[in-house]
């Protein structure tokens, strides 16, 4: 993937506007999410391996919110079954336009499907695995009951969502986790400068809830197990099992 630093909220901004997915943001997206997100590389290949073993043949295999197909990538190189098709979508076109040439350098076996729109009006059909990778926690809070019910209807018995978010926790564990993932984007070249705008930008916009209310959401959607199976400071991932 491309090599730009992320340099978005390096220069002092007279007003910080709210967070977009916009050609700024896609030029730099592969530093900008390996430097912001605690393990992303990691998660994105632990979820080659466990699309690996939830994905069935002949079936659809979906990437929610695919920005520029690294989860893409990582389950079109780990998934052996047979005719699986991969379907990305993202509903930033400067995302989708990066991500279709991303996927046609790549060689992986599986064909993957690069496509732009709401993952909130997509249907979800003959899925054996999806993953909403950091994708839920923008999508605005009183769609996500719905959304969740579209991807496990889609879901064949036995199919599986990876959802991975930023979690929200209760007062004093959050002073303490906000404090070393402070820590770690220092650590990774962010200013205090870079730190605070950004947190502004995101603000309303990225919504983080805790893991007992994607928990219940996740039940009540109509999944059978919900299993964490990652976090690093404050984010996280689960594997939800129709
Ligand atoms: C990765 N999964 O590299 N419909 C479609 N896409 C959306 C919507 C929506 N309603 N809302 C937001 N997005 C990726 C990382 S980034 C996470 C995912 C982050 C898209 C948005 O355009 C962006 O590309 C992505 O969700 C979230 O593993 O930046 O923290």
């Amino acid at each position: 993937m491309s090599g730009f630093q992320d340099r978005v909220f390096a220069e002092q901004q007279e007003t910080v506007a709210a967070f977009k997915f916009d050609e700024a943001v896609a030029r730099v997206f592969p530093d900008m999410i390996q430097r912001s997100v605690p393990g992303y590389s990691m998660v994105v290949s632990m979820i080659g391996l466990v699309a690996d073993r939830y994905a069935r043949p002949g079936t659809n295999i979906y990437d929610l919110g695919s920005s520029l197909g690294a989860v893409s990538i990582a389950m079109r190189h780990a998934v052996s079954h047979e005719n699986c098709r991969i379907i990305a979508i993202d509903n930033s076109e400067a995302m989708t336009e990066r991500c279709e040439k991303i996927i046609a350098e790549d060689d992986g076996g599986i064909p993957v499907d690069v496509l732009c729109g709401d993952i909130r009006e997509t249907m979800i059909e003959n899925a054996s695995v999806a993953a909403l990778n950091f994708t839920l926690q923008f999508i605005p809070v009183e769609d996500r009951l719905d959304l969740l019910k579209s991807i496990r209807n889609g879901l064949c018995s036995g199919g599986a969502l990876i959802l991975s978010e930023k979690l929200a926790f209760p007062a004093q564990h959050q002073t303490i986790l906000d404090t070393l993932y402070y820590d770690y984007k220092r650590a990774n070249g962010y200013s205090e400068l870079e730190i605070s705008q950004k947190r502004t930008a995101l603000e309303n916009v990225l919504v983080p809830e805790s893991l007992d209310e994607h928990r219940e959401r996740l039940i009540e959607a109509g999944f059978r197990h919900v299993v964490p199976w990652y976090q690093g400071f404050n984010f996280c991932s689960l594997l939800a099992v129709r």
